[in-house]
């Protein structure tokens, strides 16, 4: 271990103030230049950036040689003396004594950290432990990691408890199609697609207001920039409250993350003005967006779904964020609690649901629950599932299930929309599609 990294402070924690003081930093060698007599080396750290200059001459014949011929992004820990200077980062550069490589990286690198050569989303996300050294890359993380802070903080504050629903289980949530199976001993499970059938069985539990963060899985083929295989859900369900309660804790939630995320200095990184979005957020229903999508042309048959391109023109239109409420059943999940609506004096097949629609993608999904046992059943069966299967489930509606709504939000929809970046795939570490499964 080397002695040097005992005593090591951060770039930043080090001022002009320190002049004439011995200091040790430690980093990865992030530039290298040389002008005339003088070596200039770059170390970065978490925190930023120091300039370690080297005169030819004053320091130590061996010492020069070896800072200078040190691969870019080899780990170094460096003693010096601290001068001060206007033009080198942070107002300081380090006269070095003393250099120990700690690890000395191969010469030729699969990504430029210094952002003047730009990569392909593919190669650096073949390359992401060293992708994730630059500063947008950085920062986003650092941003993901404020956000599910926030949540995790607001929700506290509202009186949740945080809980963990098992990933492996055996029965689809969002309709049969996008499991991805395992085999679990003797017999087939699945990966979670959504924790939505243990969160409403909390709800007969007496918790009366639960959140999960957790990983869901869907086994989607589609290979676009709003969809992974593996996403990160924030998941909430309340007791005692109808949709509407839920809701307005969404669209507090989200207000509360932007004006937290506006606040962090690191955001300047990304180029970025963040808006706080008013509240409450605007609502329409299904149909009246569907009367607008045909005012511009676009024809969307009653009971379809809403596609990427509705969601477009729907999304220019109206230019914030905004819910759709009232949705057919038909498009909705068993669990979503049927609604009666008169349409232009014909009964319409609606449901409690709501979607939160950014302009540009869908953010969170949600609904009132059916709690009534005898009715989830025949909705189960109605959408040609096997009630034998969800039995573990039912049974929490035989004995005492109160009222309840609740949502889902992905949190990589999220950051991508608050941050404007266009791919889900850089708001992930490493992230799980179609292609992609490793790094
Ligand atoms: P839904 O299936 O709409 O609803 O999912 C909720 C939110 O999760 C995010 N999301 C995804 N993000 C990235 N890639 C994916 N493949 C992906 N799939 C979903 C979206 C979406 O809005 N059980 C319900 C929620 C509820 O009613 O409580 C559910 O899972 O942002």
């Amino acid at each position: 271990m080397s002695l040097l990294i005992h005593n090591r402070e951060y770039s930043t924690e080090i001022t002009a103030a320190d002049h004439g003081k011995r200091v040790s930093i430690a980093g990865w060698v992030h530039e290298k230049r040389h002008l005339g007599g003088v070596f200039f080396l770059i170390v970065r750290d978490f925190s930023g950036f120091a300039q370690v200059t080297l005169h030819k001459g004053e320091v130590e014949k061996g010492l020069f040689e070896r800072v200078k011929k040190v691969p870019r992004e080899s780990v170094v820990a460096i003693e010096g003396k601290v001068k001060r200077e206007r033009k080198a980062p942070n107002g300081y550069e380090i006269i070095p004594e003393r250099m120990e490589v700690l690890n000395e990286a191969s010469q030729i690198l699969p990504l430029d950290i210094t952002g003047k050569v730009g990569a392909e989303l593919d190669t650096r996300l073949d390359a992401r432990f060293m992708d994730l050294r630059t500063e947008r890359t950085k920062h986003i993380f650092i941003i993901r990691s404020r956000v599910l802070k926030v949540i995790r903080d607001f929700l506290d504050g509202q009186g949740f408890i945080e809980t963990n629903t098992p990933k492996i289980v055996s029965a689809a949530t969002e309709g049969g199609t996008a499991l991805f199976p395992i085999s679990y001993f003797e017999r087939e499970a699945f990966l979670n697609q959504s924790p939505q059938l243990y969160k409403q069985m909390l709800m007969a539990s007496g918790f009366d207001r639960v959140y999960e963060i957790a990983p869901i899985f869907r086994a989607e083929e589609h290979d676009t920039t709003k969809h992974l295989n593996e996403a990160t859900s924030v998941d909430i369900e309340v007791a005692f409250v109808s949709a509407k309660e839920v809701m307005a804790i969404l669209e507090e939630l989200i207000a509360c993350v932007y004006s937290e995320i506006e606040r962090y200095p690191g955001l300047s990184k990304l180029n970025l003005n963040l808006e706080v979005p008013k509240i409450p957020f605007r609502r329409i229903t299904y149909d009246e967006a569907i009367a607008l999508l045909s005012e511009t042309g676009e024809e969307i048959e009653w009971g379809e779904d809403l596609s990427t391109s509705a969601e477009h023109t729907l999304g220019e239109l109206i230019g914030e964020l905004y819910f759709i409420t009232d949705w057919p059943c038909a498009i909705k999940p068993f669990y979503a609690q049927p609604i009666d609506v008169e349409v232009e004096g014909k009964r319409e097949d609606i449901c409690n649901a709501f979607d939160l629609m950014h302009p540009k993608l869908e953010l969170a999904s949600g609904s009132q629950r059916v709690h009534s046992y005898e009715l989830l059943k025949r909705n189960i069966e109605s959408k040609g599932l096997n009630p034998d299967s969800f039995e573990f489930y039912l049974d929490a509606f035989k004995y005492g299930m109160p009222p309840h709504a609740g949502w889902g939000l992905g949190v990589e929809r999220l950051l991508m929309s608050m941050l404007e970046i266009d791919n889900i795939r850089e708001v992930v570490l490493f992230p799980r599609d179609r292609r992609r499964l490793a790094p």
